[in-house]
């Protein structure tokens, strides 16, 4: 995927009809299209070559398990087309690194969560957690727009390993900020997908993507 809008567009409409009029009125504004259980369970997971053919996918399920668990997760997920997957890293290195080698690299490791709880158990260990992600060779970090200062921080600790960070409008987080702070991109979904123009918010969010980067 390449970085000309630097926005992932998080994607947590809960039917194909929706998805579809969303992505194909935003495609054109954002990189990659995130996708969670919400969408997956509510359309199935065909939705995930669905909406590959739009934009590259991300898919988020948190994977968090054993690491042939993961694997098995992971196999699935790439195979129905995704370009990257999200797994938590407090499940350990090796339920990581099997997501890792599943998926070629095409990783991101949650690290610090973006909600108020986060702060709660993640923040302590976010640290921790990127440079775990660091040294099993994932491709990035998940990091919180809502905590600009955390991003710059966990920048600190992986060096050019990529960033993606939710929590950019509807939490309080500000896309220009976030950037600036150091994420490579910034996800966004209510701020999007429930705007009365879709399309309209997408690249008003990008062009100020654009600016910062
Ligand atoms: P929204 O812009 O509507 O708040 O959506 C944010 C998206 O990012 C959701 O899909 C959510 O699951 C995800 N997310 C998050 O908000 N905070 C995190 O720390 C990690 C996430 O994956």
């Amino acid at each position: 995927m390449e970085r000309r809008n630097g926005v992932i567009l998080a994607l947590d409409v809960t039917s194909r009809e929706e998805a579809n009029r969303v992505a194909e009125a935003v495609r054109d504004h954002v990189d990659a299209i995130k996708i969670n259980w919400p969408l997956i369970l509510g359309a199935g997971p065909d939705i995930i070559t669905e909406m590959a053919r739009l934009r590259p996918v991300i898919c988020d399920m948190k994977i968090a398990d054993i690491p042939n668990t993961n694997r098995l997760i992971v196999e699935q997920t790439m195979a129905r087309g995704a370009e990257a997957v999200i797994c938590h890293g407090f499940a350990g290195a090796d339920s990581v690194k099997a997501c890792v080698d599943a998926a070629k690299g095409q990783v991101f490791v949650v690290t610090e969560m973006s909600h108020p709880g986060g702060q709660e158990f993640t923040a302590p260990v976010a640290e921790k957690l990127a440079l775990l992600a660091k040294e099993v060779g994932a491709r990035g970090i998940v990091a919180p727009a809502t905590r600009p200062e955390r991003v710059a921080e966990l920048r600190g600790v992986i060096g050019d390993l990529e960033i993606i960070s939710p929590g950019v409008g509807s939490q309080g987080g500000k896309a220009s900020e976030t950037l600036r702070a150091g994420a490579t991109y910034v996800i966004v979904g209510r701020s999007i997908y429930q705007a009365e123009a879709p399309r309209e918010a997408a690249r008003v969010l990008s062009e100020e993507a654009r600016v910062a980067l």
